[in-house]
């Protein structure tokens, strides 16, 4: 993010693209609300009428899928309006001749058969959001990665802060508000194919040597090649590229698209090891499964999505034989011959975060000390921290300038036909977490809602099927088939259903399509076709839907029984 999460309440408008905060991230929902009341415009650009739409000066619902039309019409109308902010253009961006030359042809007219959305209502949203005091911030959340056209649409969302100037000042700009509480930690600390700590090249030999120095390794122990990514690991494994599979705080089978055909592509593996806090169905697949302490048991520093550093401390002592995931990776690499020792976590956060990333060197756990932050940049002890990103257009590009870079619009993949009539768009909900391993395990929580899940549909969609609020119905797609339960939803565009990926029996990853697009490799979750059924023989629905969980459970409880029961690996 270019700005910080507590400043977006001091924004003049803040424009939310394919974000859904109120249910994804309460604690920035908060920050949306006291923006409003303090003045703040709102714009809602989404399919679903999400709760945010309920306070918005404008609701766009864009149609699914569309978003690189529509961001490309947003464009052409701030340009065309005369919104431009052309000095700024001129002294801090590049390419802009270029890049008018493809946004020049999507005008909001003749996007409206792709968008859905209203000429004259998308030039008002374009004024809005280029004309506010004091910066208008632009989020966007999974409604944009998760489509094939992700990268495109942020290189179009970040054109566009450019070309409006509301990029480079205090509290404004682009926010990809990312998914959980440490996704950004996870990439800052280099759990990415492409980047040591710190977003350092692998591919740079100088970084190469910088980290092989400070592990004592020859260079030639670190790949200078760029990793693979988690979605490719299916097909990698048909290639024969990948035998080995080492699984960390992730459950692919029930959050990686069609999980049936991954499934399958694990059994494949000569050694599959899986480290979790939980049996996940991915771990009753395991051949060795490495169970951690979870983070009510251990320590350390979570990066916020606003690049903001915060320490966390242990309030209970591991159960078991549970271990710390640092103490796991530490000991499996002394087995494998390598000295990785490290007397505690703040050691780790000295020797491999601040002392190899410069950007990081100011973070102190003194600094972070109760509860004390620090915001990245922050490269010397003194430091106060980095809210806002880019003051003054000084972009951190070789040229000092941000590249305008535009995109022609296409269509997502698997569009709807005959068969498989509507989109199926996955997204989620208030109750739930991801795999849903933590929050499946509170029963306070799994009181509020239960298996086998919803699929939410518009009234028109259930009326034209039969369709009544919770009646058993039947969705399936080219991949699978399965049970769920309706919910007639007045906010479910009319074409499109939604699911949550938390459910086991009604899992929605049964059902999505493997494709990604081909930059990030992220996988098209989004947008499907589908077609839902309602279930002739209700009674038996529901048994069936019971009698699955149950099976499901049975399988991971005895899974779990049995790891109790083998002996300890020496
Ligand atoms: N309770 C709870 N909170 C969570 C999570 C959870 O599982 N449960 N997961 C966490 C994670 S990992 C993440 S990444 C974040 C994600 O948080 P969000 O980004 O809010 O995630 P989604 O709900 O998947 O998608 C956001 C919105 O995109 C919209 N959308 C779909 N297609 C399109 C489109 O074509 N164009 C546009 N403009 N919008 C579209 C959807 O209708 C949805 O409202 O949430 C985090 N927070
Ligand atoms: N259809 C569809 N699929 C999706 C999405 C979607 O919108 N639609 N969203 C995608 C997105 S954005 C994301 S981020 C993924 C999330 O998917 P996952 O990462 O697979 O799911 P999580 O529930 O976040 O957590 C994974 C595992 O980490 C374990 N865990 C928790 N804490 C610890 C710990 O401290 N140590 C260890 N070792 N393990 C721990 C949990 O028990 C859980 O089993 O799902 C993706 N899948
Ligand atoms: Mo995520």
């Amino acid at each position: 993010m270019s700005c910080g999460v507590p400043g977006m309440e001091d924004a003049g408008c803040l424009f939310l693209f394919g974000y859904n905060p109120n249910t994804s991230h309460p604690l920035v929902a908060r920050r949306v609300v006291k923006a409003k009341e303090k003045g703040a415009k709102i714009i809602v650009a989404d399919p679903r009428f999400i709760e945010t739409s309920r306070i918005a000066d404008m609701y766009l619902p864009l149609r699914n899928g569309s978003n690189v039309a529509f961001l490309n019409a947003f464009a052409n109308a701030i340009v065309t309006e005369g919104l431009m902010d052309e000095e700024f253009v001129r002294e801090h961006t590049l390419g802009f001749d270029e890049w008018w030359q493809t946004i020049e042809k999507y005008t909001p007219e003749n996007t409206r058969d792709i968008t859905g959305i209203d000429p004259g209502m998308l030039r008002e949203a374009a004024r809005m959001y280029a004309t506010a005091e004091p910066s208008s911030i632009l989020c966007w959340g999974m409604g944009v990665c998760q489509h094939l056209q992700n990268v495109e649409a942020v290189h179009t969302c970040a054109a566009i802060a450019c070309v409006s100037h509301q990029i480079g000042k205090p509290n404004s700009g682009v926010a990809p508000v990312r998914g959980q509480n440490n996704v950004q930690g996870a990439c800052d600390m280099g759990a990415l194919p492409n980047f040591f700590p710190g977003y350092q090249k692998v591919t740079d030999p100088e970084i190469r040597q910088k980290f092989a120095d400070n592990w004592n390794v020859p260079v030639e122990a670190l790949s200078g090649h760029v990793g693979y990514k988690v979605s490719d690991i299916g097909h990698l494994i048909d290639d024969g590229k990948i035998h080995a599979f080492y699984n960390f705080g992730e459950d692919p089978l029930q959050t990686e698209p069609d999980a049936l055909h991954l499934a399958k592509q694990f059994e494949r593996l000569d050694l599959f090891v899986c480290q979790d806090i939980f049996m996940t169905q991915t771990c009753a697949a395991a051949d060795v499964i490495l169970p951690a302490t979870s983070w009510g048991e251990h320590e350390g520093v979570f990066s916020a999505c606003d690049r903001t550093f915060q320490r966390f401390t242990a309030a209970v002592p591991p159960k078991g034989e549970c271990k710390h995931d640092w103490q796991i990776f530490a000991e499996v690499a002394e087995r494998m011959g390598h000295d990785m020792h490290y007397r505690d976590t703040q050691e780790i956060w000295d020797k491999e975060c601040r002392a190899m990333w410069p950007g990081a060197y100011g973070a102190t756990y003194e600094k972070m000390e109760g509860l004390g932050h620090a915001q990245w940049p922050v490269p010397t002890l003194d430091h106060p921290g980095t809210p806002d990103l880019f003051l003054g257009g000084a972009f951190t590009t070789p040229e000092g300038k941000a590249h305008l870079i535009a995109h022609e619009y296409r269509d997502p993949t698997e569009l709807p036909d005959e068969r498989y009539p509507l989109v199926l768009c996955t997204v989620r909900e208030v109750g739930h977490y991801s795999c849903r391993s933590m929050t499946g395990n509170c029963a306070q929580l799994s009181n509020l809602a239960e298996e086998p899940g919803y699929v939410h549909i518009s009234p028109a969609d259930a009326a034209a099927r039969g369709i009544k609020h919770e009646d058993m119905v039947w969705v399936y797609s080219r991949r699978g088939k399965i049970i769920t339960r309706a919910f007639v939803d007045d906010r479910a565009n009319e074409g499109a259903v939604y699911m949550t990926y938390q459910w086991w029996v009604g899992k929605c990853n049964d059902l999505t399509l493997h494709h990604v697009d081909e930059r990030s490799h992220t996988p098209e979750d989004k947008y499907c076709a589908v077609e839902v059924e309602l279930v002739d023989d209700q009674v038996w629905a529901e048994q069936h839907a019971e009698e699955l969980y149950m099976e499901l459970k049975g399988r991971l409880a005895e899974n779990a029984n049995a790891q109790h029961e083998a002996p300890a690996l020496s």
